[in-house]
């Protein structure tokens, strides 16, 4: 019998892409289920243990469908961008929430037990802002985003609990690489600023450039992943995925600078309305339960990735 496949939802985006990479040189079998609303075909190499489904994780017979003959799930599948879902929280919230229901009714049917989900750190909104914020942090979805990735976060438990799914849980940092798309003013920072002085076109900071991220080279998210799906247990309780490293926007900007020899015009502009100044992950959870990079990929190594120097 070939090998059962790990199903990637969203697998043709940013993150799911440096996925599939990371599987299929590993020896996985690997099927992907995107609608190629934000993710490309072209993020996909072409590989015969590599299949796509060009389908929506709203659609249950589709979700079901995709996942038999699985051996375990990534649940990547989500808009992900915040302003989406305030512009649109009932359409957003299709793939946000009923797409992880989706997954957890066709892993139950179908005897598929590990899961991995992508939750985010903006299920802290502004609590623990300017301190390492630890997993135990009192929740404050802000955003119809937040409000479905812990709403995600809770049925997963449930399923857990009720059916004895296997779901390991992570909460995302600011995760920056190759194949971010920058094309959205809230695409990641890191894709817009360097799309931007690779074409030598003005940069804009909103703000003083003084507000700091945690910032994670997509390579060591993946090892992660790739760890946790080859798990023998799933541990319960969600895991941060930062470095615990403040980079500020100023600091990034002078990386990017030395990286490509260069900047074109900065210009700093008001703050947007309800960022947060300060984020930076506890991430006590994560080192306890597996390993990253030693060290890992520092930011001008990760932004030379990126721009494929
Ligand atoms: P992305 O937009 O590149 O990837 C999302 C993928 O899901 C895309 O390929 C898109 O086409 C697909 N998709 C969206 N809705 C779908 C649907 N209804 N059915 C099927 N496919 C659908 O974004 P990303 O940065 O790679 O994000 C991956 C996951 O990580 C998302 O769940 C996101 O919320 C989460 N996350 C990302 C970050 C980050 O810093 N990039 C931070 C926190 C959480
Ligand atoms: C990230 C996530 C978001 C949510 C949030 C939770 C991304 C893309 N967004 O938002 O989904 O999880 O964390 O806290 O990962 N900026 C500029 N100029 C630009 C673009 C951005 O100055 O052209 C600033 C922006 O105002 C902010 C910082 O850069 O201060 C980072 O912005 P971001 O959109 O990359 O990420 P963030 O942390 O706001």
């Amino acid at each position: 019998m070939a090998e059962r496949p790990v199903l990637i939802t969203g697998g043709a985006g940013f993150i799911g892409s440096n996925l599939v990479d990371a599987l299929l040189a590993r020896g996985y079998a690997v099927r992907v289920l995107d609608n190629l609303s934000t993710g490309k075909r072209s993020n996909l190499p072409d590989d015969s243990r590599l299949e796509l489904i060009v389908g929506d994780v709203a659609d249950a017979a589709c979700v079901r469908q995709a996942l038999q003959g699985c051996r375990a799930v990534v649940h990547l599948a989500a808009v992900a961008s915040v302003q989406a879902s305030v512009d649109d929280p009932l359409g957003t919230h299709q793939s946000n929430l009923i797409g992880t229901l989706n997954v957890c009714e066709a892993m139950r049917a179908e005897g598929v037990r590990r899961v991995l989900f992508a939750s985010s750190a903006a299920v802290y909104g502004n609590n623990g802002e300017g301190e390492a914020i630890d997993e135990d942090t009192p929740k404050a979805p802000l955003t119809p985003y937040a409000a479905d990735k812990l709403a995600s976060e809770h049925y997963l438990d449930f399923y857990r609990r009720q059916h004895g799914l296997e779901p390991v849980v992570f909460r995302f940092f600011n995760i920056f690489g190759p194949r971010q798309d920058p094309s959205s003013p809230y695409s990641g920072v890191i894709s817009i600023f360097t799309e931007r002085a690779q074409k030598g076109l003005p940069i804009v900071v909103f703000g003083d450039g003084e507000q700091t991220r945690d910032f994670v080279y997509v390579g060591d998210l993946v090892e992660v992943l790739v760890q946790a799906l080859e798990s023998p247990e799933a541990v319960e309780g969600a895991v941060n995925v930062g470095l615990s490293r403040a980079t500020s926007l100023n600091q990034l900007l002078e990386a990017i600078g030395e990286v490509l020899g260069g900047l074109p015009a900065v210009t700093y502009q008001a703050s947007r309305p309800g960022d947060i100044r300060h984020s930076r992950a506890n991430n006590t959870r994560l080192l306890q339960r597996y390993r990253l990079p030693e060290p890992p990929t520092g930011m001008r190594e990760g932004l030379a990735r990126l721009l494929g120097l």
